[in-house]
């Protein structure tokens, strides 16, 4: 590194004292220098004294100044894009862009940047006319329809307020303020009320994936829209971790039922129930329940929800919240240990209100039924066994009423169009971010997997839009080495044995148990190098060196949870209950009329890999645009700017393999214009811009002053490394000097 002599005002890099994989240089503006020392005072406003012999890097004018796309940033390296990113948003300016890409960082705060006016301006203006927005993705989006926006990040990052953003201002350009817009916004409260929850990381987490796709006449007027979900948590129904709370919904009819609902539910306060309490949080800080249920309401009306069906969820809620209070007691009956409920009065509130037999219900949550070829015969189960049956049961139902709300909303907003007409549409994917928990089980592994294969399509397409802009600029290029994580797909659920798979056959397979698919896991894989030893052989872990960090996996419950089996004797008690609504979401598992068998479900990771594969082929068809959501901070407040957490998610968000790609190639580009007008006085006799051809000037320059070294120009830009564009501007600041000196000299000679 060049020692430069260092004057007041300049700024420099200061190297990160914290140590650690996420530390980052931080930002510092020389204060004071003096003969040894220097003073500087670095972005958090920290003075530090240095030595001056200290060789401190010079901080490239595009970073000082702050850049509204990262993409012009001089320095294209972590630490420019960090101090980018921080120094916008202490602005309030949340939104940045790189190229295309939008970055978003949570304000956690309420700006006031989305009102009809500010709709008003983005409509129409390309990306880069006005400061970056999310608007302006939407609006570029509905420009150039049958593409679709795309968010991701972490938890809490802002993915579903962005996509929320998004289908306001669709709504509010397509400008008909008609009946199917207002259905298609009143979707959301329903899907959150159901399938968001207050979690440690967010209070209104999404625990579930969607893709909404928002249909337009050829006028570009909403006309209708289609949901898809993605794999609701459902083991938060029954288990919820510390501080965190069960779907929203609960709470809210617990505060806003009418007491005379309560007492036909014969519900009490949200307290008085085991699947509403684990977490020891019922209310959540700046939510009114209350308030939510009465939203909630209105949403169902607006989607046509009828009375009775509005009141049948309720039934089926309060159910599932008297099954949880259920309690078992464990007897020993000839050596063998069974389980038995003493207190009957949650069973018979049960089968009332779900119109299904009592005695029944308590056979059905105490034994099974085993079917030989010549008898049935009924086991007793264990207390441990009659637990998992009954919270399988209740998720079971759950999950099947959230199914049935998605296509209870479709049915009102989907209009499919007339065969042969082209849907002209856009799609907003808001989908789980990365999970990383202390103990990480099934559920993990899929939203992960489900992560990687959005990674995937991203470093793809980012690579597909270099590989683009150096074809359509004309520019000679090697084939550039990305980061892929392909490999690591083809470990999780491509390559033969695979992850997925080998949990798929281990759950098939009736003497297959949680330990002999780790037994199996370890054996195909422990070579893989993406696969992960646990650190003790003991431990029922295994590993997978994700693009976003290392996960160990817990065994634990896999098969069950892929197997998302439901107890037979239990089916059969639905299948004779006297509650239509109830028999309806089992209605698929009840097809194969005349046979008493049922059918076979698809495990929980073939499916969800299904749905995958067919998300992904859609992705494929269309052209994206991506926001990228970033968490500035884990204590959910406003102006607080964690380096250390941004910056883990700008590495693994393919932020930084955005730069890589560039770095590999030529990562600075100007316009012939701006490269005219910024160089011009490093060669001679080449006037202003405006006042010749700028390409001729340009290569004209670069002749001079790059001679023979690897530079190109296109057709509208001059493309070069990373060491010219520092030597450029060596350059002319030395040739400024050289003509300040002159002047001076100038001066002097006319005294
Ligand atoms: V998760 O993966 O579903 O847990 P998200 O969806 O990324 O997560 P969400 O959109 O729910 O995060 O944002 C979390 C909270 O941040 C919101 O409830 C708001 O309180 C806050 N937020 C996010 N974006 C904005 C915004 N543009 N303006 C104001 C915001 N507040
Ligand atoms: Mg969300």
């Amino acid at each position: 590194m060049a020692l430069q002599i260092l004057r007041t005002g300049d700024w420099v890099w200061l190297p990160s004292k914290a140590g650690g994989e996420y530390a980052v240089d931080i930002g510092a503006k020389v204060k004071f220098t003096d003969s040894g020392q220097i003073q500087v005072v670095d972005d958090d406003g920290q003075e530090h004294w240095l030595d001056k012999k200290v060789a401190l890097k010079a901080m490239h004018i595009s970073s000082v100044e702050g850049m509204e796309d990262m993409i012009e940033l001089g320095e294209l390296h972590e630490k420019g894009i960090l101090r980018n990113l921080f120094t916008r948003y202490l602005e309030n300016n949340i939104y940045t862009y790189t190229g295309s890409i939008l970055v978003a960082i949570n304000p956690y705060q309420v700006l006031d940047i989305y009102n009809m006016q500010q709709i008003q301006q983005y409509k129409d203006k390309k990306i880069g006319d006005l400061p970056p927005h999310i608007f302006a993705i939407a609006d570029n989006a509905y420009y150039s329809m049958q593409r679709y926006g795309h968010d991701h990040g972490e938890s809490g990052a802002g993915k579903t307020e962005s996509t929320k953003l998004v289908l306001q201002f669709l709504a509010a350009v397509s400008g008909q303020h008609s009946w199917i817009e207002q259905q298609i916004l009143e979707a959301n409260p329903i899907l959150e009320a159901f399938g968001n929850a207050k979690t440690i990381r967010n209070d209104n987490s999404s625990r579930f994936g969607k893709y909404i796709d928002i249909h337009f006449t050829p006028s570009g007027v909403i006309e209708g829209a289609r949901i898809e979900q993605y794999l609701l948590e459902k083991s938060r129904i029954v288990n919820q971790a510390h501080n965190e709370r069960n779907y929203h919904i609960f709470y809210c009819m617990l505060k806003g039922l009418t007491q005379d609902q309560m007492n036909q539910l014969h519900l009490k306060d949200a307290t008085g129930y085991y699947y509403l309490t684990q977490g020891g949080e019922i209310t959540c800080e700046g939510r009114d329940d209350r308030a939510e249920f009465s939203v909630i309401r209105a949403a169902m009306k607006v989607l046509m929800f009828t009375d009775d069906e509005v009141w049948d969820i309720l039934r089926i809620l309060a159910a599932l919240l008297h099954l949880g209070n259920v309690k078992y007691s464990s007897t020993e009956v000839s050596n063998i240990e069974s389980a038995e409920i003493q207190d009957k009065t949650e069973i018979q509130l049960v089968a009332k209100i779900l119109g299904v037999d009592a005695n029944k219900l308590y056979q059905g949550l105490t034994s099974k039924t085993i079917q030989t070829r010549e008898e049935s015969v009924t086991a007793s189960l264990s207390q441990e066994a009659s637990l998992d049956v009954r919270d399988a049961f209740v998720k079971g139902i759950y999950g099947r009423m959230f199914i049935w709300l998605v296509d209870k909303i479709n049915a009102a907003v989907y209009k499919p169009s007339n065969p042969g007409q082209k849907v002209r549409s856009i799609g907003v994917l808001d989908i789980f971010g990365f999970e990383l928990f202390d103990n990480n089980s099934f559920e993990q592994l899929c939203i992960n997997f489900a992560n990687e294969n959005l990674q995937q399509f991203f470093v793809h397409h980012i690579f597909k839009l270099e590989q683009a802009e150096y074809d359509s600029e004309g520019i000679q290029w090697e084939h550039i080495k990305f980061v892929d994580n392909q490999e690591i797909l083809d470990l999780i659920a491509i390559k033969k044995l695979n992850i997925v798979a080998l949990v798929d056959e281990e759950a098939k397979f009736p003497k297959g148990s949680d330990a002999t698919l780790l037994q199996k896991l370890h054996q195909h894989h422990s070579k893989n190098r993406n696969y992960l030893m646990p650190k003790s052989s003991r431990a029922a872990q295994f590993g997978i060196s994700h693009f976003a960090g290392n996960v160990f996996y817990n065994v634990k419950g896999f098969l069950e949870k892929n197997r998302d089996t439901f107890s037979i004797d239990l089916m059969e008690l639905i299948r004779n209950c006297k509650f239509p609504f109830l028999l309806n979401l089992f209605k698929e598992e009840f097809k194969l009329s005349g046979k008493n068998t049922l059918k076979r479900n698809a495990t929980l990771g073939s499916q969800f890999k299904k749905s995958l594969e067919s998300l992904m082929a859609t992705l494929n068809a269309c052209q994206p645009f991506f926001v990228r959501c970033i968490k500035p901070n884990e204590f959910k407040k406003p102006q607080i700017f964690d380096r250390e957490l941004c910056t883990r998610q700008l590495r693994y968000s393919g932020m930084m393999e955005t730069i890589r790609i560039r770095k590999a190639g030529y990562p600075i580009r100007h316009k012939f214009k701006d490269f005219v007008d910024r160089y011009r006085l490093l060669a001679d006799g080449i006037g202003p811009a405006h006042t010749v051809d700028c390409k001729q000037a340009s290569q004209k320059i670069c002749g001079i002053v790059l001679k023979g070294t690897d530079y190109q120009l296109g057709k509208s830009k001059v493309f070069l490394k990373d060491a010219q564009d520092v030597y450029l501007e060596h350059q002319r600041e030395i040739t400024i000097s050289k003509k300040i000196v002159i002047i001076q000299k100038m001066v002097k000679g006319w005294h």
